[in-house]
């Protein structure tokens, strides 16, 4: 739990958020401006910066996001169609929030995010 964090603040159920999964590693919740029908932020508790800041031993739990994205997408119902998963990373990555997180989007065909 880090202080001023909005997703450690939701992970710790002092903010609000409609949360769809949760266990012991992590915690999953909609997008408040969501870019397609589903859209939602895999998030771990244990409160990582960004992709730069995952260490070895993190391997396990950055697998596990993995996995519940994969969950999730069967249960929104967008597997057979397919989807989106990003990390922003950085400013250049446009990451807003300091709290690593997987972005999980489907429910419409997207652009190809190279052009
Ligand atoms: P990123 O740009 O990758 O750091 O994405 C951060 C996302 O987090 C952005 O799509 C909006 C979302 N977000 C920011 N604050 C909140 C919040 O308080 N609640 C929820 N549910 N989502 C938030």
């Amino acid at each position: 739990m880090t202080d001023h964090c909005i997703f450690c603040k939701i992970i710790a159920r002092e903010a609000r958020a409609d949360i769809v999964y949760h266990d012991e590693q992590v915690t999953a919740f909609r997008d408040i401006h969501p870019v397609a029908p589903t859209h939602i932020l895999i998030v771990p508790n244990k409160h990582i910066e960004s992709v730069n800041a995952v260490a070895p031993e993190d391997e396990p739990l950055m697998g596990h996001l993995f996995t519940v994205a994969g969950k999730l997408a069967r249960e929104e119902g967008i597997h057979h169609n397919g989807y989106r998963l990003i990390v922003n990373t950085g400013a250049d990555g446009g990451q807003t929030v300091f709290h690593l997180h997987l972005h999980l989007i489907g429910g419409q065909r997207m652009q190809h995010p190279m052009g």
